[in-house]
């Protein structure tokens, strides 16, 4: 049985017995200097890995032997100048170099690095190399993250509860803490750090105040200490507020001396409990959170005083910006970049600011935002969202690393063809100092982390983009299929396909041609596109849609709302025409008609009949693949996931369903006669 607690760490005996043998042969022990947390954190995962895959127990050797391993950073003397130093200055603080090397005419495998983080990275890499069978002969592997910061931002409430979550309550036992340490909390940072995630934001961007109590700080410090060894830095979400609800000051004004007395007294009693303490993420004036515009100031200003706190420190402010309330009656997808934009260059040095992928908010496909390029003197990190809100929470099988890498590959055109969102969150274009990716958690305390099996992937790739922004999907994949089920080219072929091609999917059946935002009020769980009725124009589904007797779609053309125009001319010019418009956003730019011909000859609303149809029969197809794989894995994952698929086709007739005949209200067409089929 396996309950899936593992995750990726997921160490089975190989069971072919040649590589076995082989495997074992090449490392028969290893040879370590240094005795710090994080090295025995390193020297502890070998020896999972080593018991688990290789069902040996590594030798611990007082000397470099044949067939070893040698764990050893920068300025150990064994090395003996094996690595040149301008090797080790391009590695930085959390780069590694794994190498098969001869040390004293003994043949072994280096792995090393600037610093004991950088070690037990390269320990991770390395037994992925074992899980994957991919340990070539000569290893010469250097690895070294394109970004500083690569995040989990938790939405858990203090309660307990989790904002967005599907995967059970927090994992935080606040109640417990700082006396009771789960030892679940070192699982979650083994987890994080064999994929370079370093930073974890606790609580959610809808901040409690009481967090930055003298109380929950002890608990904070708690969680801190356990994962500092993995290279985990603890960050805090912080309401505006604080000063009013913690300190009793009758303002939270950002230029008001006493609160920024207040905000730096607060910064001295974090870090003198945290040395290493990350920084604060910030959700202000946006969704009813208080900040600074509340006093007439800015986002710049806000974020400024928060950042000058921390400075002493070393410390950062993650400033989001997710804003759309300025003006309800101002298309929503123009408002972060309206009030972003022209503080370019205001914000501090240890300022970054958060942006959600796309201009509204996590929706299956929505295309880049267009501030990323457009603040060429300000730090920007990419949030994208892990936990599926609006993508069938974890009931359906949705592999994100597609979404985020349509993201991060996309032309901004910003410094001329080929300046992708990658280049511009990897400061290759501005002047900026911190670069950074953001997930928000789909972790919760049930026993597989995140609900769906499939799921964990997500968590998985999040990882794997931060630490490298071009790496592909399709060998994200690979790796964590291999990792978490199987090494068996018939099983990681067809669950390969499912995984990638199963994002596409999930948009054909809730919002093809670039529909969005039309899921059930509030929940976003299944299809609502006849919302009309909530407080906020931005909130209606009917808004998004705008279907209506000639068509259906958002003109956000030059002539309409004349979002286009927030992107570069190039891009600009491609999404404001209708002919060169992609097809997979056509209703996010344009209203077009019913009867509008596509590309493939059908109408529009032949095609988007097509789109939902299609997503039902794909969604049948990854059923009857999965049922295929029986053989090949253990029965409890085999089974959830069967169970899982079963509960996402019944959703998936639900939205084809629902959005079809809803949307028929307005085309008066009839379903194309190939796609009726009785149900
Ligand atoms: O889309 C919205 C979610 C909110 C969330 C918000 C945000 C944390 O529905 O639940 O609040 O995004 O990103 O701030």
């Amino acid at each position: 049985a396996n309950d899936g607690y593992d995750l990726w760490l997921n160490y089975i005996k190989i069971e072919n017995k040649t590589l076995l043998d082989k495997y074992n042969k090449a490392f028969n022990g290893y040879y370590i200097t240094g005795n710090s947390e994080t090295l025995k954190a390193a020297e502890n995962e070998l020896k999972r890995a080593f018991s688990g895959l290789l069902g040996t127990k590594p030798k611990v050797l007082n000397s470099i032997t044949n067939n070893c391993i040698v764990l050893a950073t920068k300025n150990e003397s064994v090395l003996n100048g094996q690595i040149y130093a301008k090797d080790y200055e391009a590695l930085g603080k959390e780069g590694f170099i794994i190498r098969s090397v001869k040390i004293n005419s003994k043949t072994c495998t280096l792995i090393t690095a600037n610093t004991d983080i950088g070690i037990l990275y390269g320990v991770f890499h390395f037994i992925k190399l074992i899980q994957t069978q991919q340990i070539s002969n000569k290893l010469t592997i250097t690895e070294i993250p394109k970004l500083d910061i690569r995040a989990l931002n938790h939405w858990d409430n203090l309660d307990g509860s989790i904002e967005r979550g599907y995967a059970g309550n927090s994992l935080w036992k606040w109640d417990e803490l700082p006396n009771t340490v789960d030892k679940r909390y070192i699982d979650y940072a083994r987890a994080n750090a064999s994929v370079g995630i370093n930073a974890t934001v606790l609580n959610n961007v809808n901040s409690n105040p009481k967090i930055l109590t003298k109380s929950y700080l002890e608990k904070v410090k708690a969680l801190a200490d356990v994962f500092r060894p993995y290279g985990l830095k603890v960050y805090l979400s912080v309401s505006f507020t604080s000063p009013i609800k913690l300190g009793g000051l009758p303002t939270a004004d950002p230029l008001n001396p006493q609160v920024i007395d207040w905000w730096e007294a607060k910064a001295e009693e974090i870090y003198t409990l945290i040395p290493d303490f990350g920084g604060f993420l910030v959700k202000a004036n946006s969704e009813g959170q208080p900040g600074p515009q509340d006093y007439g100031r800015t986002h710049a200003d806000g974020a400024n005083m928060l950042a000058q706190a921390l400075e002493l420190y070393k410390g950062v402010v993650m400033w989001r910006a997710f804003v759309y309330n300025s003006d309800p009656e101002e298309d929503r997808v123009l408002q972060a970049y309206n009030s972003f934009k022209p503080l370019d260059g205001q914000f501090k040095d240890n300022v970054l600011v958060q942006i959600k992928n796309g201009p509204i908010d996590f929706q299956p496909r929505e295309p880049f935002s267009p501030l990323f390029g457009a603040m060429p003197n300000t730090s920007l990190m990419m949030e994208f969202q892990i936990t599926q809100e609006y993508l069938g929470f974890s009931n359906h099988l949705v592999f994100l690393s597609t979404l985020y890498e349509e993201t991060l590959d996309s032309d901004t055109y910003a410094k001329g063809k080929g300046s992708t969102v990658a280049n511009v969150i990897e400061g290759k274009y501005s002047s900026n100092k911190l670069t950074g990716m953001a997930g928000v958690s789909n972790i919760g305390n049930s026993r597989n982390w995140c609900g769906h099996p499939f799921a964990q992937s997500n968590w998985y790739s999040l990882g794997r983009l931060a630490w490298n922004p071009e790496t592909s999907s399709e060998s994200i994949a690979d790796d964590w299929i291999r990792m978490t089920f199987s090494n068996d080219k018939e099983f990681i072929v067809p669950v390969k396909k499912m995984m990638l091609e199963s994002r596409e999917t999930t948009v054909d059946y809730m919002t093809p041609l670039g529909l969005n935002h039309i899921m059930a009020y509030d929940t976003h769980r299944g299809p609502g596109p006849w919302v009309d009725t909530a407080a906020q124009p931005n909130w209606k589904s009917t808004y998004y849609h705008r279907a209506d007797s000639i068509g259906i779609g958002f003109d956000r053309t030059t002539s309409g709302s004349n979002a286009v125009s927030q992107y570069y001319p190039a891009v600009r010019d491609t999404f404001n025409s209708i002919e060169t418009c992609p097809e997979n956003l056509l209703l996010w730019f344009h209203h077009v008609s019913w009867k509008h011909k596509m590309k493939s000859g059908n109408t529009l609303w032949d095609e988007m009949c097509q789109h939902y149809y299609n997503g039902v029969d794909k969604v049948r197809k990854m059923q009857s693949s999965w049922n295929k794989l029986k053989s090949f894995i253990d029965d409890e994952r085999f089974n959830k996931v069967k169970q899982l698929l079963e509960e996402q086709q019944e959703e998936a007739v639900i939205w084809r369903n629902s959005c079809v005949l809803y949307f028929q209200t307005f085309s008066k067409m009839p379903i194309p006669g190939e796609l009726e089929r009785p149900e």
